[in-house]
């Protein structure tokens, strides 16, 4: 399996940033590494602590299966397993799989001699995930004001959360996220369609080369980014995206306890008016 040509090219030793040749080797086409294994052991056993709160739970419909994080009361302490315990050993579980996920890519990435690209943009993900889960509670003193895992209950927290609010689009942070979320997906449609309306011509004709890409945008908008620079544009929209993501949900509570939509007066004080 996956015995390509070019595998004895790129499937060298080394790069590996803990253990040296232990776990340096393939099954099939994965790499495993230490961090492989580390990334398998939290996801076999975070996701067999879900299946367990499941099993502990009123219902098996998918909806609504949902697994707590502990009483505000137990504040940052540990909590009993079937009280919010659970979900801290999932939260733990989740964040050492990911953070795993993250140092495999950096171990694949050196053996290939690339930049860290993949692992640091997989990192603000990350970083939006933990500002939920560990940040803010521990900002706001108890795990409790972590998301219930469950597919109802965290739409139904975010929908509570942003009510404690009144009007959580009134969060300027969270203003610079949507505009940046609203500005990747439109950069990568721009992206994408032009691509494909280059590269992918009918039966007989000739895929046109980048000139042409930049071309189409220098008569539509007398501007091209270009091949590589689309991609750093990308990569800066998206990353932008989970930060200000990360900041708009850090800001509410620990910064900001009242309504967002009086953060804005500011703008009313302002002395220029009297
Ligand atoms: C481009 C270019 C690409 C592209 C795209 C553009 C040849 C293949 C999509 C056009 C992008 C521009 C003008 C930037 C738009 C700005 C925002 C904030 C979305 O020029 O070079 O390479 O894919």
């Amino acid at each position: 399996m996956s015995m390509l040509s070019f595998e004895r090219k790129y499937r060298v030793r080394g790069g590996t940033l803990v253990g040296g040749d232990l776990f340096d080797f393939w099954v099939g086409p994965f790499y495993v590494g230490f961090f492989g294994v580390l990334t398998l052991f939290f996801t076999f056993i975070g996701t067999g602590l879900i299946v367990y709160g499941a099993a502990l739970g009123p219902t098996w419909n998918i909806w609504q299966i949902n697994i707590a994080p502990p009483d505000l009361s137990y504040g940052l302490g540990m909590a009993p397993l079937t009280e919010g315990g659970l979900w801290q050993l999932i939260t733990i579980c989740a964040i050492g799989a990911f953070v795993s996920w993250a140092l495999r890519q950096a171990e694949i990435a050196r053996k290939l001699g690339m930049g860290y690209h993949i692992p640091v943009a997989f990192g603000f993900a990350i970083f939006a995930y933990i500002s939920l889960v560990v940040i803010r509670p521990m900002l706001l003193g108890a795990w409790g004001h972590g998301f219930p895992y469950g597919i109802l209950s965290h739409l139904d927290w975010v929908s509570n959360v942003g009510y404690q609010y009144l009007h959580f689009h009134y969060n300027p942070a969270h203003m610079i996220a949507v505009s940046f979320f609203f500005a990747t997906v439109f950069a990568l449609s721009l992206h994408g369609s032009l691509i494909l309306s280059a590269t992918n011509p009918k039966a007989g004709e000739r895929v046109k080369t980048p000139e042409y890409e930049d071309t189409f945008f220098r008569d539509t908008i007398g501007y091209s980014i270009g091949t590589l620079g689309i991609h750093r544009l990308g990569l800066f929209l998206a990353l932008n995206a989970g930060f200000w993501s990360a900041v708009c949900i850090i800001l509410s509570g620990p910064f900001w306890t009242r309504g967002w939509p009086e953060w804005w007066n500011w703008w009313l004080d302002l002395p220029i008016w009297s």
